[in-house]
C-alpha cells in the first residue's frame, strides 16, 4: 500500500474465494533439511471475533533481505504461512532481512517464527528501524533468541517506523539466517492523508450474502465484521449519498493469521446520481491497493 494513497471509500471485507495458500517448493537437496509438512488452508471463525486496534503490518508487505538461497525467497516471511520460509546464503554472516510496512507507524513488538516441528535453534540479532528503507537505527541491541518455533521482541516504548529490519549474525541450528514470518504488530495510521472514507456508514447493498455477513459489515469500519456472498458474481454496492470525486478504494479482510492469504478477482463500477447503470472503473485485476486515477460517482461497487 502506498504511503500516498488518499482517501479510502470502501472497507469492504470481501470473502467468498477458495483460499489459496502460497508456498515455496522446498528444492531438491543432498543436505539434511527440516521436513516442511502442507498445511490444510483453513476457514475463517464464524463469526470472526476479534477486533484489534493492534495488527501485524507485515502482513502481505514487501519484503527484502541482503541474500537468499534458492526458493526461499524474503516474500515467504510475510505471506502468512509458517511453513513458508525465507533462508540467507549460507556461510556469510552477517545477514538481513526487511520488511516495508509501506508508512510510518507505532510498533509494539516483533513475533519470529520458523516452521513447527524443525530442531531448536537460537539466531543472534539485532533490531534495526527506520523510515526510507536505507538509513537504519538500532532500537534493541544484539541478542540470542531461542526460536522453536516462535519469539516475540518488545520494541522499545515509543518505536515509531516503516522498515524493520533483522540485522543477523548467528544461528545455532543452520549457518544462515532462517525465517517463516516477520510478523511487526502496532497501530496502522488509520487517517487518509486527504479525503476521506466516503463509505464510511453509507448504506451497503449486496447481490447475495450468507448467514449473518450482511453487506453493512462492509462499511462499519470494523475488520472483525465481514460480508460474505452466496455465489459468483457478486456485486457489494455502497451508496454514497451524493457524486464525489474519488481517489481509491481500499478493501481490507480482517488481518489475523486465523486468515489464510487470498486473492480475489473483481472489477469497480461507479455511477453518478441519475444514471441508470454503471460503467467500470477498475477493470478486472487482483485487488492490491495502489493509486487509482481519479473518477466521479455517487455509487462505487
Ligand atoms: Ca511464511
Amino acid at each position: 500500500m502506498s504511503s500516498k494513497y488518499c482517501g479510502h471509500l470502501l472497507d469492504i471485507l470481501w470473502f467468498g474465494h477458495p483460499p489459496h495458500p502460497r508456498r515455496a517448493t522446498p528444492h531438491e537437496s543432498t543436505v539434511s533439511r527440516p521436513h516442511v509438512t502442507h498445511r490444510a488452508p483453513r476457514r475463517p471463525p464464524h463469526p470472526a471475533a476479534q477486533a484489534a486496534s493492534e495488527s501485524n503490518l507485515a502482513a502481505g508487505r514487501p519484503a527484502t533481505a541482503s541474500s537468499h538461497t534458492d526458493v526461499y525467497r524474503p516474500a515467504n516471511v510475510t505471506d502468512g504461512d509458517q511453513a513458508t520460509y525465507w533462508e540467507s546464503a549460507g556461510n556469510a554472516f552477517p545477514q538481513w532481512i526487511q520488511v516495508d510496512l509501506g508508512a510510518t507507524a507505532a510498533l509494539s513488538r516483533l513475533v519470529l517464527k520458523l516452521p513447527g516441528g524443525w530442531p531448536n535453534r537460537t539466531q543472534t540479532l539485532a533490531v534495526q528501524t527506520g523510515t526510507n528503507g536505507t538509513t537504519f537505527t538500532t532500537v534493541v541491541p544484539q541478542t540470542t533468541y531461542a526460536v522453536n518455533p516462535a519469539t516475540t521482541i518488545t520494541l522499545p516504548a515509543g518505536t515509531t517506523a516503516r522498515h524493520v529490519r533483522l540485522h543477523i549474525t548467528a544461528n545455532s541450528g543452520w549457518p544462515a539466517g532462517q525465517l517463516s514470518e516477520l510478523e511487526v504488530w502496532g497501530t496502522a495510521p488509520d487517517t487518509p492523508q486527504d479525503g476521506a472514507n466516503l463509505a464510511l456508514g453509507k448504506p451497503m447493498t449486496a447481490s447475495s450474502h450468507t448467514h449473518t455477513y450482511a453487506a453493512a459489515n462492509a462499511g462499519d469500519d470494523n475488520l472483525s465484521t465481514y460480508w460474505e456472498s452466496a455465489a459468483y458474481p457478486a456485486t457489494l454496492t455502497a451508496q454514497l449519498g451524493a457524486d464525489a470525486t474519488l481517489t481509491s478504494v481500499t478493501l481490507k479482510l480482517n488481518p489475523d493469521a486465523v486468515w489464510a492469504r487470498r486473492t480475489q478477482t473483481l472489477t469497480v463500477q461507479g455511477r453518478v446520481q441519475g444514471a441508470t447503470a454503471f460503467t467500470t472503473l477498475v477493470p478486472p485485476r487482483p485487488p492490491t491497493p495502489s493509486t487509482r486515477p481519479p473518477a466521479t460517482a455517487s455509487r462505487s461497487r
